[in-house]
């Protein structure tokens, strides 16, 4: 008998801009949790009281980087899916990015905001698998891929990635 996995939905939004003509991204360092040590984007759980997948991808930005972003601002650039080798659930990471927003990034409770030029994103401290996708994400393609990772989350066993132009 086939059982289906558990799938749970996550968001992952990440905050464009543009410096006096050079481009950056704000990455959040994540203070505690899933991922507590590393950079990401903004993002955590789809919940039922959020109308849409954006909203949620915009709620978590506002709380993770007291900022204001509206759901009809972000832009869904694909989806990311993650297994853990032990776990029965799958990730199913809703991706975005948004250049419209009010408000300075500030530090919340979870993340502690900056801004990174394209050529000085931190890949050695983020997850293992953004370097395959992230560089695609910033040049404007959209994103579906796969990574399996090991038990102990440093690195993932098997991978498949399609990049499209958006
Ligand atoms: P909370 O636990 O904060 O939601 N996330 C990942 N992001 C990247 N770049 N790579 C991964 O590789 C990830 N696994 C999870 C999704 C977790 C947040 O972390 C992201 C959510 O934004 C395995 O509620």
């Amino acid at each position: 008998l086939f059982k289906a996995p558990k799938v749970k939905h996550y968001t992952l939004a990440f905050l464009l801009r543009d410096n006096n003509g050079t481009k950056e991204v704000l990455l959040g360092m994540k203070k505690r949790g899933f991922g507590a040590g590393k950079w990401n984007g903004f993002g955590g759980k789809v919940e039922p009281t959020d109308a849409t997948v954006s909203d949620a991808a915009a709620r978590e930005m506002n709380e993770e980087a007291l900022v204001t972003v509206l759901g009809s601002d972000m832009e869904e650039k694909g989806t990311l899916v993650f297994t853990f080798t032990g776990k029965p659930e799958v990730m199913h990471v809703h991706v975005f990015q948004v250049r419209s927003y009010s408000g300075v990034p500030s530090e919340s409770d979870e993340m502690k905001p900056q801004w990174f030029t394209y050529d000085a994103i931190p890949y050695a401290s983020m997850w293992a698998d953004d370097k395959y996708w992230l560089p695609s994400l910033l040049e404007g393609k959209n994103i579906v891929g796969q990574f399996d990772f090991d038990a102990d989350e440093t690195k993932f066993y098997d991978h498949v990635l399609d990049v499209t132009d958006a």
